[in-house]
Parts: structure tokens; sequence; C-alpha cells
């Protein structure tokens, strides 16, 4: 059974989202970060970047990277439909969550819930948040455009999907503003059945 690593309001809930849309089986391990478990020896011998999400394969095989994960989860579950066959749609997909994760994530909502990270100075630190919410607030307007009128980023639903959702369940949580759209792309995701199991199990 494949294994996966978890923290709660983490990046990882959309990966989380794409196990229980694929519904094959697995178990969910939490690592604690307000215990700073990401630095323990027991999940440093799991993943030696001390990230979430981390996913244990059935064959043992440990896979990290945001990115790539999703598009193993595609490949590899394709009755799930969470990724087109076709060259053009997987490059796209792959384009847009380069955008979301890269982006949008780790140069913008990183520094708006983290800025400790990077800086003691409390000056830095409101200068870096500020810094995070204009790039999220592009990011989220380019995300916006892209939806467009669609219920789903790429026209169906995608890997792409539930990592957008992760972005748009960090805006709830720290109160950072988003288009219209987006705010109702949230209330969709919300509606999936898979949504509601994952964040139960998340807690
Ligand atoms: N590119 C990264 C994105 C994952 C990431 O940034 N994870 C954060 C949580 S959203 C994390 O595990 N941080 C550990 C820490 O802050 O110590 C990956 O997939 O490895």
């Amino acid at each position: 059974m494949m294994k996966f690593f978890y923290a709660p309001n983490t990046c990882s809930i959309g990966i989380h989202v794409m196990l229980e849309e694929i519904g094959a089986p697995y178990e969910s391990i939490k690592v604690d970060f307000l215990a700073k478990e990401q630095f323990s020896e027991r999940f440093r011998s799991v993943n030696p970047k001390g990230k979430v999400p981390t996913l244990v394969r059935d064959d043992g095989s440990v896979l990290t990277e945001y990115q790539a994960m999703a598009f193993w989860l595609g490949r590899a579950f394709p009755e799930a439909g969470l990724l087109a066959e076709d060259l053009e749609a997987q490059t796209r997909a792959l384009e847009l969550l380069d955008f979301m994760v890269a982006t949008v994530h780790m140069r913008g909502f990183t520094f708006v819930l983290v800025p400790k990270k990077f800086t003691p100075t409390e000056a830095a630190q409101q200068e870096l948040t500020a810094h995070g919410r204009e790039v999220i607030a592009a990011g989220f307007d380019r995300l916006a455009g892209i939806l467009g009128e669609k219920e789903w980023l790429m026209g169906g639903y995608s890997i792409a999907d539930p990592t957008l959702f992760y972005l748009t369940a960090w805006a709830r949580l720290k109160d950072v503003p988003m288009p219209d759209a987006l705010a109702a792309f949230h209330d969709r995701m919300l509606a999936r059945p898979a949504v509601q199991r994952a964040l139960k199990m998340v807690g």
C-alpha cells in the first residue's frame, strides 16, 4: 500500500485530494510541523529534504516534489481521468502546476505564511509579506483569467485543480483577497466528496 506523508494547512492537501479522487489504497501519515517533525530522523530517513508531500509507492520507492508526484499520479492511474493522454495537454498541465507551485506558492504564499524563516527583523518580515501578497495578487489574476468561465482550469477536472485548491485554501486561511472566480472555484472544490474526505482526514 502507498504511504502518504502530509501536514495540516500545507500544500500536501493538493496531493491528498488527488489520492482521494483516485481511490487507490494508501495510508496517510501526519508529519507534525508544530513539533518540528519534518526535521526528525524518522521523517528525514524517508525524505531527506524534509518536505511534504512525500509519497512512498507500492514498490517502496519514495517520490518527492509536488509537480512530479501529481504527474506520476495522473499517469499511473489514468482511469481517474486527472491527466489527459495527449502531449500538449500534459505539457500545459505541467506549465500550470509549475506556475502555481514555483511562483504563486514559493514566491508568494511562502513569504506570507513564514516570513520569519527568512529574516528575524520585523520590518523586513513585513516587507517580505507585502511582496508575497503582490506576487499572489498577480498570480491569482492570471489564474482567474485562465479559468475564465470554465468550471475547472483545464476544462475537465485535472491535477491542476487540487493544486489551485491548496492556494485558495491558504487565501481563505490568511484572509488574502482573491478574484470572485477563484472564490467560486474554491466553493466548487469544497463540494467534491474527495475534497471533503481529504479535509476530514487532515483535521
Ligand atoms: N517544491 C516543494 C514544495 C513543497 C513544500 O514547500 N512543502 C512545504 C509545506 S507547503 C514543507 O514541507 N515545508 C517544510 C518546512 O517548512 O520545514 C516540494 O514538493 O518538495
